[in-house]
């Protein structure tokens, strides 16, 4: 069976309040399109802390507050999504932090399809694989996924 020579990964992916709320059914079928197994979903407003734990590193920079609020203004759809080299391939279909910079370098990204601006940037995902499986567990309460 393929898997046994392609190890799957898992990263946690979110689609900001803003682009849910606009995009969630054009968003999940790039998800689809790019092989992704959605393999835990849930719709959930993040609470303050909760964005504050996420974006722990952002904390005493300029957008900080901005991007606390535009991250709690209303439901995100948080994923586990699951497929080999996970968290490097939902990086690259997210595309670059500013849309602007998307629309040029990545056109078929989702940033450059459905964000709105920087901060209002219709996704969110894990950076590494340890970042990946330490949101999982703080929004899934696990880690054991099949
Ligand atoms: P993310 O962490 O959300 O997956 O996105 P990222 O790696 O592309 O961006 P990062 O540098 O980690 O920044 C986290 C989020 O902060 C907002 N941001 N605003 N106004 C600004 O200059 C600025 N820079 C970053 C974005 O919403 C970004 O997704």
């Amino acid at each position: 069976e393929l898997q046994f020579f392609f190890p799957r990964e898992h990263t946690l992916a979110l689609i900001k309040p803003d682009a849910a709320k606009k995009h969630k059914d054009d968003i999940m079928q790039k998800v689809k399109d790019a092989g992704f197994v959605i393999s835990k979903i849930k719709e959930e407003a993040l609470t303050r802390e909760m964005a504050i734990q996420f974006y722990k590193d952002h904390e005493g920079k300029p957008f900080f507050n901005q991007l606390v609020t535009c991250m709690t203004e209303g439901p995100s759809v948080i994923m586990v999504l699951t497929k080999e080299n996970a968290v490097e391939d939902w990086r690259q279909l997210m595309g670059p932090t500013d849309p602007e910079v998307a629309k040029e370098t990545s056109p078929e990204s989702i940033r450059a399809q459905f964000a709105q601006d920087i901060l209002s940037n219709a996704v969110h995902g894990s950076s590494d694989r340890e970042h990946a499986l330490s949101s999982i567990e703080c929004i899934f309460g696990e880690i054991d996924i099949n």
